[in-house]
């Protein structure tokens, strides 16, 4: 994205006077008499007052007992790239101005991760609130099973009018399929997002000329929700998922700090500074449709989410179960319940999303569902959170023989530790979605030419990679060392590893158990 064309954007935003769209106006009428009499003696009154002071819209958002919710996905994105997270040149380049704004009107989760590094088993488990494992949903654009429930068909029974649009990527399937497949998918009960929504975009884009519609295309999807219908809706945006555009603006590749676990290339620098003009092309259309939202009169009685749906495809992220692969932003806003520019460290699984939503809108969790609510932490209250996240890695679009193919790893993230067990060892680390760019080739290079340090030599090519790992999070955050073979860490291992166990005998995974993996290991049986 060109800078004079953002600022000039930015510009034009601040200029601009507040506006209602009139077909939104209509949408949404007074409540019914029936509706009316659920209020409490205070919620009238307090009505009365309102009604003269604001719009008539506004004050009913206000006392409307369920809050719409809106859910907004960018694809591919980690901790800490957004610059309410810290990161230095995010905030030196003012790279999300609207996400910080964002977050200083609601709460910052700092250790939210997904079920998954992918998209289609990330996006699953947080409709579904299970695990990609226990849904058998762990090869590339497999969708759930037909009878699988998502937390909106709960809401949808519950009043709520819901709708999918935007980015979804392959929650029932890929969108271009062989024709016996997708025959297979549609006998199954499988390819069911049109009937399960009751608005749905199968394949929405939000990049060039695209994304300075992103808000008429919440408004167009919001149009339908009949009166007096509390909405859910989910958004996603493209980026930044790559290919990420060739400008970088005002970014200047040679002044950016690295990460310690990448190698400095040039090609590596150019590759990062376009992934955070990415992430302020995003970070730009996210602000278009709180602006809409604002205008609308909707801010007030809506739950608006933001979140990553899985890690970067940066080096050791996208496909990884390192940090940079499952760990994402997430920050919620819900004027009036969520105290502003708040920060919970709790434990979050994308998991745990849907009990959540379906609390705060009164309606109760279905046992199939495995995330925790953290709907108390919303309201500043006390909760039992996590003591742990699981994340799986499986099939993606790539060689199988190689890591941005296939992988099978699991995870499982303490507070303070991760432990990941590979159970394909010999496969060559190779970066999901970037094996053929500049920067992924300039690191081979490097190496061909004897210029890679130690470090990364081990990082980006150990083969066999060990099939245990176990990080320290506290004092190594880019996981560098491998404490796995720690003589002082033995009871960690231990506990992370029996932890990990339990949670795969309780999915039914398929894969072996990590301490029967290291048993034949030992016994030299491979
Ligand atoms: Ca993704």
């Amino acid at each position: 994205m060109r800078l004079e064309k953002l600022e000039t954007r930015f510009a034009a935003k601040r200029d601009c006077p507040p506006r209602r769209d009139t077909n939104i106006q209509e949408m949404i009428r007074l409540p019914s008499t029936s509706q009316k009499s659920r209020w409490s003696r205070f919620d009238i009154s307090w009505a009365k007052k309102s009604i003269c002071l604001f719009s008539v819209m506004a004050s009913v958002q206000a006392l409307e007992s369920k809050p719409n919710i809106l859910l907004i996905l960018s694809d591919d994105h980690s901790v800490p790239h957004v610059g309410c997270y810290g990161n230095a040149d995010f905030l030196k380049y003012s790279i999300t101005p609207n996400l910080d704004a964002f977050a200083s009107e609601g709460m910052r989760f700092d250790r939210a991760y997904t079920a998954a590094p992918q998209c289609a088993p990330s996006r699953i488990s947080i409709f579904a609130s299970q695990s990609p494992v226990k849904l058998g949903v762990t090869r590339f654009a497999q969708p759930a099973r037909a009878d699988v429930p998502f937390f909106t068909d709960f809401l949808r029974e519950r009043g709520y009018w819901v709708g999918l649009a935007g980015r979804h990527q392959h929650l029932d399937g890929r969108n271009r399929e062989a024709p016996h497949i997708d025959e297979v998918l549609i006998q199954e009960g499988m390819q069911n997002l049109d009937t399960r929504f009751d608005h749905f975009v199968r394949s929405a884009r939000t990049r060039g000329e695209d994304l300075e519609k992103v808000d008429v295309a919440v408004a167009s999807a919001l149009a339908t929700v009949p009166r007096g219908k509390p909405f859910f809706l989910y958004f996603g945006f493209n980026q930044p998922h790559r290919k990420f555009g060739p400008e970088h603006d005002g970014i200047d590749p040679s002044e950016l700090t690295l990460p310690p676990d990448w190698p400095d290339t040039p090609e590596v620098r150019e590759d990062y500074a376009r992934y955070i003009d990415d992430v302020r092309e995003l970070d730009y259309g996210f602000g278009k449709i709180m602006d809409w939202l604002d205008r609308q009169g909707l801010k007030e009685n809506t739950l608006v989410v933001f979140m990553g749906d899985n890690g970067e495809a940066l080096l050791r992220g996208k496909g990884t179960l390192f940090d940079r692969g499952t760990h994402v932003p997430l920050i919620i806003r819900w004027p009036g319940r969520i105290r502003p520019a708040s920060a919970s460290d709790s434990l979050i699984s994308g998991i745990d999303l849907a009990p959540t939503f379906l609390e705060a809108a009164g309606v109760a969790i279905p046992e199939e569902m495995d995330g925790v609510s953290f709907f108390p932490e919303l309201l500043g209250r006390s909760m039992n959170s996590r003591d742990y996240v699981y994340a799986e890695r499986g099939w993606h679009w790539g060689p199988i023989t190689r890591t941005d193919g296939l992988d099978f790893s699991r995870s499982v993230t303490s507070r303070h530790y991760r432990l990941i067990y590979n159970a394909l060892p010999d496969r060559s680390y190779t970066p999901v979605d970037m094996p053929g760019s500049e920067a992924w080739v300039s690191i081979h290079a490097a190496r061909a030419g004897g210029k890679l340090s130690q470090l990364h030599e081990r990082l980006y090519f150990q083969n066999p990679r060990p099939i245990m790992e176990l990080y320290d999070l506290q004092s190594d955050p880019y996981e560098l060392n491998n404490l796995a073979e720690s003589g002082a860490h033995t009871e960690v291992l231990e506990r992370l590893r029996q932890a990990l166990e339990a949670w795969m005998i309780r999915q039914h995974d398929y894969l072996p158990l990590p301490s029967h993996a290291q048993q034949n290991q030992q016994d030299k049986r491979y």
